[in-house]
């Protein structure tokens, strides 16, 4: 079984987000999303709208998600790597480079990202709409 894994906050859920684990899943056929911690996030200078639970409940109901696991610090990747046996690494290429190091253990790609969304955009278009109501 070729097994595939990818990381991310995944806060309010877009097509970006899909168009993403849509295609990392088709590198094999288990897809292991590690979804960072509330904690994690704060580190990445984020604060997610969703809970982590949340994060993870919603990720665990979408097609190509095989398993959800916690993404707690910087460090966890080759272990995670390793320990669940993966064959490859998939980011967006907003990545490209960043994780390369983790080419002694497993393939890496970086994929297009999904042009014209993110959830800072969704955010901060939201904010705007309230202002002007
Ligand atoms: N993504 C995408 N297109 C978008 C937005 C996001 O392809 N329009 C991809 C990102 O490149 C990433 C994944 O969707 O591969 C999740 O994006 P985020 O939740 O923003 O994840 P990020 O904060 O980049 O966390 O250790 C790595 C970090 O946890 C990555």
């Amino acid at each position: 079984m070729r097994k595939v894994i990818t990381y991310g906050t995944y806060d309010l859920l877009h097509v970006g987000h899909i168009n993403l684990l849509k295609r990392a899943k088709e590198f094999g056929d288990y897809l292991i999303v590690v979804v960072s911690s509330d904690e994690f996030n704060a580190i990445k200078g984020k604060k997610a709208f969703y809970s982590f639970e949340d994060r993870k409940t919603i990720l665990e109901a979408i097609k190509y998600v095989d398993e959800v696991l916690p993404e707690y610090n910087w460090e966890q990747k080759i272990d995670d790597v390793v320990n669940n046996q993966v064959d490859v690494f998939v980011m967006g290429d907003d990545w490209k480079g960043k994780f390369d190091f983790l080419k002694d253990y497993c393939e890496v790609v970086y994929l297009p990202r999904t042009e014209g969304i993110s959830t800072t955009q969704i955010k901060a278009e939201l904010a705007e709409k309230k202002e002007h109501k």
